[in-house]
């Protein structure tokens, strides 16, 4: 079947891309060669004035380049060649002789978006699924196919660097205010608007004027304003990436160089720089991350599941941050009826109030009409009873950390539970099994640990007991997915995965604290190494009490190893809770974070020392949570290695730039590790010995990874 089809009407040539087979268009080698052709073939047609141009697909215009062609590039040759090509179809595009108009609905990123920038004219639906963006970045490679040099020309320096430098898709509506779209129509009439554009544009070319207003004059316009647009994205992208990311420094350089230099020889810098980031260790990882994470969102995460049954109505019982932020993100993503319970109707309220803030959130960054938040809002309701728990055919408990309250819920919902209903506990650190215990029938109880915030973090680990059915299993991966999250299976063991391997670094930090390190220069050095936040603000983020909680289930379950030093105790005790308390380690005051709270080191007993190098920091911190993570994949925790990376980058952040704990594991050598843990053990103690995965890796020279 022929990738492009068209028909030619009233002199204008309608053509619509839509590759076989395939759930999204992407300009592979097979599409450029196909367009040529048809360019060739419509040039020659004098009956052809025009031409629109549409995807065949419901909700994809096209989704960039290949990415699967330039995972299989051998040389930074061949890479630059393959940006030269895409080039030169898109100068095809730009120059061809009848104007061509971009009909867009659905995402249209990367290679989709430069196509879109060559073509003289763009119509897009303002409709939720058109996303507009140039996302290269986020792969660790530049916009290559002219992106770099056509968006800021359209739009102004300024605009297309925020778009390019954060790899981040607009709305429609917000691509119109830039100026990358033209015109902005409901979906229905956009094959209509778009040929009537292209035959306007065969009688009168189409004169853009240049937005951006005074400001766009003064520091787009001319070469001063420029530098110093430059300066500021420079600092900002190194002070967001602290040098971990190559791509936005080279984005930043091609942008630049084509506006100094001449469109010419700005395509020639971004093939050159698409050569050499798209073969760096930093895109290989962030590209296996990209297709780690499209395997997951098919994989049902249970062998032989059946089909999830749907979920119509959501019941959550406990209303607290957690309860409210899984109602409220839950009426946003799945638009479905809520319940909220608690003891009391002042806390329902609360939790009402906490979860109409995600909606009203998204209103004010405009992700939804004023309609939609009025239709949003009414799903959510709210008693002190289970009234209404009768329809529920999930309910989720994010009650207080203790099993006993946590059984008795269960017991209540059973009660009124419709008989095929799903429950679901969102604790962090009780065994689901242990909770299941007080169940009257356990195959319909799950564990789904979500994280916090909700509405923002991706991550949700999904915990089946031994009793769990596969059908509850699916029920609740389906419905996680609905919410927009990254699901993955994990076993019904202490701390689960995220926890499991999260707690000896974090304990390794409080370790750090007690011996004089001073918490800045802890976190300093582990933001240095790419995570977003230390790990002392982390404990601040997520509650010293939590936090000192999670550490205790863990030791009970794994001993001295997972011992947290008395710091945490010892401030908890002071009511330093942390932000939630307005002080932990560091100071806060209106919400706002401070420096390091001095008052903390009497309570530790210690004066801060001159500390020690932030590379003895680092792996302290990351050996503490390898060693962990072979030894919980060698339990079978994760199902794969894939799983195991996917939850550490996104439920806490592990440097996506470094693939994750197991890739990681992988790049530092399992013999290095074994050596150095050694090292390590001896010096400070045996929290440190290799783990048996460890020593089996070493001796084995067994990788994660093929
Ligand atoms: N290349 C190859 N495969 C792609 C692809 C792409 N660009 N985009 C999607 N797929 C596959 C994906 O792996 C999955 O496959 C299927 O399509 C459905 O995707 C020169 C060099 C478009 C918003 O970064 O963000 O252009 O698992 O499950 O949720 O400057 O896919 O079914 O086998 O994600 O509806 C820049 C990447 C490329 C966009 C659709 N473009 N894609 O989301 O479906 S670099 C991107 C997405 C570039 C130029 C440079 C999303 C989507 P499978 P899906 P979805």
């Amino acid at each position: 079947m022929a990738i492009f089809r068209h028909e030619v009407k009233d002199g204008v040539a309608a053509v619509t891309l839509d590759t076989p087979g395939a759930p999204v268009n992407v300009i592979s080698r097979v599409v450029k060669d196909d367009l040529y052709e048809l360019l060739a073939e419509l040039e020659r047609d004098a009956g052809v004035k025009a031409v629109a141009f549409f995807s065949g697909k419901p909700d994809n215009f096209i989704a960039g380049a290949d990415i699967e062609e330039f995972v299989q590039l051998k040389s930074t040759a061949d890479a630059e060649q393959l940006s030269r090509d895409g080039q030169a179809l898109l100068d095809r595009v730009a120059s061809f002789p009848k104007p061509i108009v971009a009909g867009i609905h659905g995402a249209c990123l990367g290679g989709g978006l430069e196509f879109a920038l060559a073509c003289s004219y763009r119509v897009a639906t303002d409709h939720p699924k058109t996303q507009i963006g140039l996302p290269e970045i986020q792969l660790g490679i530049l916009p290559a196919a002219g992106g770099c040099q056509r968006l800021p020309r359209l739009i102004g320096a300024r605009a297309a660097l925020d778009m390019i430098l954060a790899g981040k898709s607009e709305r429609a509506a917000k691509a119109f205010r830039l100026g990358i779209v033209d015109e902005l129509v409901p979906r229905a009439i956009l094959p209509e608007i778009t040929i009537a554009a292209a035959r306007r544009l065969a009688q009168s070319p189409f004169h853009r004027r240049h937005g951006g207003g005074v400001p766009g004059l003064l520091l787009d316009g001319n070469p001063l304003g420029r530098l110093l647009v430059f300066r500021l994205a420079r600092r900002q992208v190194l002070s967001q990436t602290k040098g971990n990311y190559p791509a936005p420094l080279a984005a930043l350089d091609a942008v630049r160089h084509g506006l100094s230099h001449g469109m010419k020889e700005g395509l020639k810098r971004e093939a050159q720089l698409f050569g050499q980031l798209a073969l760096s260790d930093v895109s290989r990882k962030l590209v296996q991350i990209f297709f780690a994470t499209r395997e997951l969102k098919k994989d049902p995460g249970v062998a032989g599941a059946p089909p999830p049954a749907e979920v119509t109505r959501l019941a959550v019982v406990g209303s607290g941050f957690m309860g409210a932020g899984i109602a409220g993100t839950t009426v946003v993503q799945a638009g479905i009826d809520v319940r909220l319970k608690d003891a009391d109707l002042g806390r329902v309220a609360k939790g009402l109030g906490a979860a109409r803030d995600i909606v009203n959130d998204r209103l004010t960054r405009r992700r939804i009409t004023k309609f939609e938040h009025t239709r949003l809002v009414a799903f959510l309701s709210g008693s002190d009873r289970y009234t209404g728990f009768g329809r529920a055919d999930l309910v989720i408990e994010a009650v207080f950390e203790e099993l006993a309250v946590k059984q008795q819920v269960l017991r209540e919902c059973e009660e009124v539970l419709p008989p095929s209903s799903v429950f679901a506990s969102n604790t962090s650190t009780i065994p689901i099994a242990r909770i299941a215990e007080a169940s009257r029938r356990p195959e319909q109880v799950i564990g789904m640990h979500f994280f916090s915030p909700v509405a923002r973090m991706p991550l949700l680990e999904v915990i089946p007991t031994a009793a769990t059915a596969p059908q509850t299993v699916s029920t609740a991966v389906g419905f996680g997915r609905r919410l927009g999250k990254t699901v993955i299976v994990v076993k019904d063991a202490p701390g689960f995965w995220v926890n499991r391997i999260l707690a000896p670094y974090m304990n390794e930090a409080a370790h750090l604290l007690v011996t004089g390190v001073r918490p800045d220069d802890i976190d300093a050095a582990m933001v240095q190494f790419g995570f977003p936040v230390g790990p002392i603000t982390l404990l601040d983020e997520v509650g010293i009490d939590v936090a000192l909680h999670a550490c205790e289930v863990l030791q009970a379950a794994f001993g001295e190893r997972l011992t947290p030093p008395p710091a945490l105790a010892a401030l908890v005790k002071d009511g330093r809770l942390g932000r939630k308390a307005g002080k932990g380690f560091y100071t806060y005051s209106n919400g706002k974070k401070g420096g390091v709270d001095p008052a903390i080191y009497p309570l530790l007993g210690l004066q801060p020392n001159g500390g020690i190098p932030s590379a003895e920091i680092v792996q302290r911190l990351t050996y503490a949570m390898l060693n962990e993570a072979a030894r919980a994949v060698a339990e079978g925790v994760v199902r794969t290695p894939r799983d195991g990376d996917i939850g550490a980058i996104y439920g806490f952040g592990f440097p996506p730039f470094r693939g994750g704990p197991l890739r990681y594991l992988d790049d530092v050598g399992a013999d290095r590790l074994y050596a150095e843990l050694q090292r390590l053990g001896e010096r400070l103690g045996p929290r440190f010995m290799p783990s048996e995965a460890i020593v089996e890796h070493a001796r084995s020279r067994a990788r994660f990874y093929p």
